[in-house]
């Protein structure tokens, strides 16, 4: 763990992805992270070129599914927000399922939306660590409430 990031435990960061925009299901995924208790403290309607894209992932660079993921996520708009609430990274987890939507549980946003273990809905930030960083990556700070 970096000294230098603050360790804010009740926030994540999340993105609509490009195949949930396109199908037209920003509204109900938004619904079902305010009904999920989540305040949303900063949001943005936005797309990824490929280079974003490829440093937003960087993480993954070595994993065979790079160069696709890359592809589709800066293939359309996106959705990104930072979300406030108790225990935000774990739950926020909870809330969107298993990566593989075939794997995710009943009543999870990847459950009803996604489409594929690629083109899977939403991303959620795995820890308070990368939920910071990658929050920064998209927003300023004047950008958040
Ligand atoms: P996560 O989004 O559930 O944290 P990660 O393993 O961090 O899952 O993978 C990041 C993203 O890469 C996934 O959300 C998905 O879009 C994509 N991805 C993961 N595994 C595969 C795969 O096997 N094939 C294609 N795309 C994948
Ligand atoms: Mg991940």
């Amino acid at each position: 763990m970096q000294k230098n990031f603050k360790m804010i435990q009740n926030r994540t960061f999340t993105m609509i992805k490009p195949d949930a925009v396109a199908n037209g299901h920003i509204g109900g995924i938004l619904e079902k992270i305010t009904a999920a208790g989540f305040k949303i403290i900063a949001m943005k309607y936005s797309q990824l070129s490929l280079r974003d894209a490829q440093a937003f992932y960087a993480v993954h660079s070595e994993r065979p599914f790079f160069g696709e993921l890359v592809e589709f996520m800066s293939s359309g708009p996106i959705v990104a927000a930072i979300l406030e609430k108790d225990n935000a990274v774990e739950d926020f987890r909870a809330l969107i399922g298993a990566t593989n939507p075939e794997e995710a549980a009943e009543g999870t946003i990847r459950k009803i939306y996604a489409t594929s273990i690629g083109e899977n809905a939403v991303h959620g930030s795995d820890s308070d660590e990368n939920a910071a960083i990658e929050g920064a990556f998209h927003f300023a700070g004047k950008e958040i409430f």
